[in-house]
């Protein structure tokens, strides 16, 4: 989508620290981390956001949460834990309407989910 900033980061008209890369998906490191390791992980088709995911292929899903997996290894998060978050919405604070999924840890988080 034109105008949209995740595309952009996906085309690298916009430059960002990958983190992994496969022909359904891209991770790269959040602007503004919120823990030691704060990455997202995007599908290359956009959607909106997890209301939007009929939209998407099962395969592309299922590649985001793999991605996600895959992330939390390489950052050596495994062991320890991590957690996974997608804001869907304004009332959930979602700033870019991109899909996009959190993928932080590195510290313990808190017990409160929102
Ligand atoms: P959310 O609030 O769930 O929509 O998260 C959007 C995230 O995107 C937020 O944590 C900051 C991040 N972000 C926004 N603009 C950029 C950017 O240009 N580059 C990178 N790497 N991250 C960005």
């Amino acid at each position: 989508m034109n105008d949209c900033l995740f595309c952009k980061i996906i085309a690298g008209d916009i430059p960002s620290t990958k983190v992994y890369e496969d022909e359904k998906v891209y991770a790269f490191r959040d602007i503004n981390p919120q823990a030691p390791t704060h990455v997202l992980v995007i599908p290359k088709k956009h959607v909106a956001s997890v209301a939007a995911v009929d939209e998407l292929d099962d395969a592309d899903l299922a590649a985001c949460l793999r991605a996600c997996r895959l992330v939390a290894q390489s950052e050596g998060l495994t062991e320890k834990g991590f957690r996974v978050v997608s804001n869907c919405g304004d009332d959930a604070c979602q700033s870019v309407k991109h899909l996009h999924f959190h993928v932080l840890g590195g510290r313990q988080m808190g017990e409160q989910m929102a």
